[in-house]
């Protein structure tokens, strides 16, 4: 009953086309008898009433059999297409996707997110469809798959890209401020290319491979990578961060780059950071220069989370669904220029302008139904399960727009 087809657009098209055919063959026969009869019997060719015909029993079977055979046939056909919709092939890639306002958030088997959908062409894809908030409905045109992404359920489709390239994914959803605008992309690449990219260094990865090289050394006896004080500074997102040392007894406040860090692990003892006691052994001779330089560029590696990136975040926790950063307006103001901006917000229904310093952005991201926007709609989530480093993290990102 279901034969064994390639793709979900090989299985859908033939029961469209066959409808269609169906439809288009009767609409014309209809249509040319319905003329045929009233050109034949106008009133000027037959001009007398024509007789009663009361039954017809051959006709009347052939006319209540033919619908019904073709009705059940498209019928037939249909559910068969829908069973291979429904029987995921054995061997499919399993990918996650949440819906959310406005945005959607892909999460591969190894922890990966993306904004798109990468996935290897021509291997099936089964895709997990969770919704963080309303209904959604996940929709991909060219493979002829779309369902509802409903709270507290998982669904899922699943679908071939027979060919490397570019698809887009839609929100079928209707009611709501803009599903409309939860476009993105499958991202279909040549297998290569895709294990690559599903291999390629996430910041999970970069976290490990750090927090294996400050082992070895015995770092982490001294120092945490979770922003929790030990006997030294936490190495938590310490690059880019202000530190104030003492040099000579002198407190000077810099920038920890890449330099800076070099002489901190080499020389510590000459910029000592303020409050901490001189007990960090000097690893000149003990760490190999290639060692420090991997350890620097993974202290400098933006999309790590132990420096979350503002960015990534923006992206992840779906703000850039609502907010636009070229200046375009979207369902929220835009991120370009926010920082420092004039705005007027209503708060307990009086205007008020402020200046949008760092505070504000935070009681916006925390408790955004405080103070509204003037001229916005009161409709951004608040996001209070964000740790002061991811909300430190997005401001940075906001700032520097
Ligand atoms: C015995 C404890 C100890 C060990 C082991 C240790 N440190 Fe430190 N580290 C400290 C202390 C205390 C400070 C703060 C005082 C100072 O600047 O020397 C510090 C400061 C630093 C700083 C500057 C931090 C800042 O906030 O500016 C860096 C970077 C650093 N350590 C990296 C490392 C690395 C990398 C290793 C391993 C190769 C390491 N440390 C091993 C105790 C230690
Ligand atoms: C569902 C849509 C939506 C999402 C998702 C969303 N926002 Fe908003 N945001 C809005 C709307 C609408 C406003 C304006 C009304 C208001 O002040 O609440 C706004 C206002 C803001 C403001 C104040 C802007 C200004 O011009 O003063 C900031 C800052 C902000 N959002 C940051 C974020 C961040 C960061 C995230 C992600 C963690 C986020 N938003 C996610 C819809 C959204
Ligand atoms: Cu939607």
């Amino acid at each position: 009953m279901n034969p064994p087809l390639l793709t979900t657009a090989e299985t859908i098209d033939p029961v469209f086309w066959y409808i269609l055919g169906v439809c288009i063959f009767f609409l014309l026969l209809i249509t040319v008898v319905m003329l045929y009869f009233v050109w034949k019997y106008h009133r000027s060719r037959h001009p007398y009433t024509t007789s009663q015909v009361s039954k017809n029993v051959p006709l009347e079977i052939v006319w209540t059999l033919v619908p019904t055979l073709l009705a059940l046939s498209m019928f037939w056909y249909g559910w068969a297409g829908y069973l291979t919709l429904q029987r995921v092939p054995e061997g499919a890639m399993v990918v996650d996707v949440t819906g959310r306002m406005w945005s959607w958030l892909f999460e591969y088997g190894n922890g990966k997110t993306s904004d798109r959908l990468y996935v290897p062409a021509g291997q099936p894809v089964q895709v997990n469809i969770h919704s963080a908030d309303v209904i959604h409905s996940f929709y991909i045109p060219a493979f002829r798959v779309k369902k509802d992404a409903v709270p507290g359920m998982t669904t899922y489709v699943w679908f071939v890209a027979d060919r490397p390239g570019s698809y887009d994914i839609f929100c079928a959803e209707y009611c709501g401020t803009a599903h409309s605008a939860m476009i993105t992309t499958v991202e279909a690449l040549p297998p290569e290319e895709f294990l690559a990219w599903y291999e390629g260094e996430g910041p999970a990865e970069a976290d490990g491979e750090l927090k294996a090289l400050l082992t070895r050394h015995g770092c982490l006896g001294c120092h945490s990578l979770d922003g929790s004080p030990g006997v030294g500074p936490t190495l938590q997102g310490i690059f880019g961060r202000q530190v104030t040392v003492l040099v000579d007894g002198q407190e000077r406040t810099l920038t920890a780059d890449r330099d800076y860090l070099r002489r901190s692990i080499l020389e510590p003892q000459v910029e000592m950071v303020k409050g901490y006691p001189p007990v960090m052994p000097s690893y000149r001779d003990r760490i190999p220069e290639a060692e420090l330089e991997e350890m620097l560029d993974l202290f400098e590696r933006p999309a790590s989370a132990a420096a979350p990136s503002g960015e990534k975040l923006a992206q992840d926790k779906g703000c850039i669904g609502c907010h636009s950063t070229d200046g375009s307006r979207q369902v929220g103001p835009t991120f370009q220029g926010v920082f420092g901006r004039q705005v007027t917000v209503e708060r307990n229904g009086q205007p008020v302008t402020i200046e949008a310093d760092e505070d504000y952005l935070r009681r916006a991201i925390v408790e955004p139904q405080a103070e509204i926007v003037q001229g916005y709609p009161p409709s951004m989530p608040p996001y209070s399960e964000l740790s002061d480093e991811e909300l430190a993290a997005l401001i940075d990102y906001l700032r520097g727009l």
